[in-house]
């Protein structure tokens, strides 16, 4: 984007002889930067009460994941404890938390399921 300011005369600002009609300006070029909004991890943490096919079940429904991806996720929050389950937008991501809580208590399962802001 080009950019003008307008500046004082020299006479004015005491920074030597302009062309004496008074003001003056300046163009700079400056870079337009679009700022791509922040992506948010959606998380799935491990308890010891939510049954597997629970979990695998979550994972097909709200994820899109096929039986055996759901099954390798389900796996690892099982065994490490947490894992990242999707990357999406602020508001995808809250919609997906809320329908997996829901889903959860609706179930009567302590399933916890969270987002970060991703760096
Ligand atoms: N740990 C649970 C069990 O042994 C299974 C489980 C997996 C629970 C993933 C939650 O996010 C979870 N039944």
């Amino acid at each position: 984007m080009i950019q003008r300011y307008d500046q004082m005369s020299g006479s004015q600002n005491g920074e030597g002889p302009e062309d004496g009609d008074g003001d003056s300006s300046v163009v700079v070029e400056t870079r337009n930067k679009t700022k791509r909004p922040p992506l948010y991890k959606v998380l799935l943490l491990n308890d010891d009460y939510t049954p597997m096919e629970f979990v695998v079940h979550v994972l097909e429904r709200f994820f899109g994941m096929n039986h055996a991806q759901a099954f390798e996720i389900m796996l690892t929050v099982h065994k490490k404890g947490l894992a990242v389950v999707g990357v999406f937008s602020h508001e995808i991501a809250e919609t997906k938390v809320t329908q997996v809580m829901d889903f959860a208590r609706r179930h009567q399962h302590p399933l916890q399921c969270t987002m970060e802001r991703e760096e």
